[in-house]
């Protein structure tokens, strides 16, 4: 079994935009992530990922990158980087960054060459094509339209994937590769620990042809993404002390396996999204619909069995700046009491899962979607598309706003709420987009001083995790897998056995009745009852030597 420090760390997600203001801007800056590391350090987490701070016109919050090497100035300078990294590690915080590399913003300078002329030697660099009628193909973006742009100049259209101004770029050149080499190779010698890459399974193209979907089949875990991925392993962070975990789009399990084998150089750790698709009606994002928790479980426990300590290694979270608040989503905050429960039921339910886990800023307090009502309130270009495409599709006002407010990538943007002051003290100025009203109740300054709150729930889970191995290198066993309220499963590792009951459901249900409770409870948010598991309650217990159920 491969022992590795990394594979015991808890990471920290911070969306800089939205964390804390300092020059009163209404946008978040690097001295305001340097003036709550202590708050990190007493969370407990190991890492932070800083989503991109780069410069960037910022038309898709920074994933549209214009400079891989500048600090964008909104969030600060080179100088503040320094500070921030050096301020992070004397707290035994290490820092991950964002890379993109799968597109960059249409005013990189390599775009701004690429499209003046048909001989430029930048022009390779991406994907130009000529074509007579219409697009070259029918790909659809990921944020709405086609996936080509017509480009006037040179009378050719240019593939993104996503935002019209996020230029797909092009592996096949080497040349470009290698500029990307050595960015990353700049930013390992300021002295950063580890990097997340944005949809790295998308850099290797297979052909340009129409398709029966939306083109997907084309482009995700293309042909030579392994290739390129281990030579990028060899090129920079290959035997260097770098934590990397890879964003997979519609990927899966088996390529999942390929990406993280310790035997194959590529990355240490993926994230994959099927398990947060459950609350999309027929696979479709812009719906609004229920969870279904069979398949909650199914798939959580298809990747916690598919991939474990001797051939990979999964991320495991709830929440990200791309998704809902996970307490609005598969727990509830209909009242206060609910919430909490919710939250940390929650919690406890993905922190004994086996794989890093990742925390979203606010989630360790429970922070809920805005639920905006109007909207003017919507910053997100996705969710401004996706708007008027169902505007387009003739939905009314009422049915979209309801679709916004489950789906929206802004539910989980809104500022970080610090305290009950004005903005939440997240800033003094005008925030860049509303913040939840709720903010004064649900904030860390509160969170801190009631001993029953999510952050100590998180902060015991951090404990737990850095304490006791079995969360990290126990197997995972499913159990009572077509209980419908119950997520049930063990953790066994070298003679001693956790069972882990969370219920996922606001009614008061029955445990199965051969289920046997006896051991020590080492973190839940029930009291226990006979065998009854009260409405989002969660136990964790153990046991010292196996059980058979
Ligand atoms: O996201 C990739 C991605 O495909 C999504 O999670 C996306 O937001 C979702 O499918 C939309 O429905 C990454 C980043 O996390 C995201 O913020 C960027 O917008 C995107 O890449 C492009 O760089």
């Amino acid at each position: 079994m491969v022992k590795q420090d990394w594979r015991k760390s808890v990471v920290y997600q911070i969306y800089p935009k939205s964390f804390n203001d300092t020059t009163g801007s209404g946008e978040g800056d690097l001295k305001g992530i340097i003036e709550k590391l202590d708050y990190l350090q007493y969370l407990g987490v190991d890492y932070l990922w800083l989503t991109p701070i780069y410069e960037s016109p910022m038309n898709d919050n920074g994933y549209d990158i214009s400079d891989y090497y500048a600090i964008n100035k909104q969030f600060g300078s080179e100088a503040d980087f320094k500070v921030l990294l050096k301020e992070a590690h004397k707290r035994d915080l290490k820092i991950m960054l964002d890379i993109v590399i799968n597109h960059t913003s249409t005013e990189h300078p390599w775009f701004q060459e690429a499209s003046k002329s048909e001989d430029n030697p930048y022009r390779d660099y991406y994907f130009f094509r000529k074509s007579e009628d219409g697009p070259p193909t029918n790909w659809m973006s990921k944020f709405g339209g086609n996936a080509w742009q017509y480009d006037a100049k040179t009378d050719s259209y240019y593939l993104h994937l996503f935002d019209v101004t996020q230029a797909d770029l092009n592996w096949e050149n080497t040349s470009l590769r290698h500029e990307l080499y050595d960015m990353i190779n700049y930013w390992i010698d300021q002295g950063v620990d580890g990097f997340r890459f944005d949809v790295v399974n998308l850099i290797s193209k297979r052909a340009f042809q129409d398709s029966e979907k939306i083109g997907k089949e084309f482009y995700t875990d293309g042909p030579k993404v392994h290739t390129y991925l281990n030579e990028l392993n060899r090129h920079t962070f290959g035997g260097k002390d770098l934590m990397t975990v890879g964003e997979m789009s519609s990927t899966t399990l088996d390529e999942c396996i390929k990406y993280t084998n310790p035997e194959r150089h590529e990355l240490n750790s993926v994230f994959n999204f099927h398990h947060l698709k459950v609350d999309y009606e027929n696979g479709e994002k812009w719906t609004r619909a229920d969870f279904d928790l069979f398949e909650l479980k199914r798939i959580l426990m298809e990747w916690q069995e598919g991939i474990q300590v001797d051939n990979g290694w999964n991320a495991i979270f709830w929440c990200n700046h791309d998704q809902p608040r996970v307490v609005s989503r598969f727990g509830s905050d209909e009242d206060e009491a609910t919430r909490v429960k919710s939250a940390k039921m929650l919690a406890i339910a993905l922190h004994m899962l086996q794989g890093t886990p990742y925390i979203y800023q606010g989630e360790e307090i429970g922070m809920t979607n805005p639920h905006f009502t109007s909207i003017e309130a919507y910053r997100d270009v996705e969710s401004l598309n996706a708007y008027k495409h169902l505007k387009e599709q003739g939905r009314s006002e009422a049915e979209i706003m309801a679709i916004l407010d489950q789906k929206s990538r802004d539910n989980s943007r809104t500022p970080m709420q610090w305290s009950n002051e004005r903005h939440a003290g997240f800033t003094e100025g005008s925030p860049w987009i509303d913040i939840a009203e709720n903010y004064q109740t649900i904030n860390v300054e509160a969170a801190i001083n009631d001993p029953n709150s999510v952050l100590h729930t998180y902060r015991e889970l951090i404990r737990l995790r850095h304490e006791h191995d079995i969360l990290t290198y126990g197997k995972v066993i499913p159990r009572y897998m077509d209980d419908p309220n119950l997520f049930i499963f063990e953790r066994a590792y070298e003679g001693e056995t956790w069972l882990i009951v969370a219920n996922f459901s606001k009614e008061t249900v029955q445990l199965p009745h051969e289920i046997d409770i006896s051991g020590t409870m080492m973190i839940g948010n029930d009291k226990l009852n006979g065998d009854i598991m009260n409405p989002y309650g969660v136990i964790v217990i153990r046991k010292t030597c196996k059980i058979e159920v």
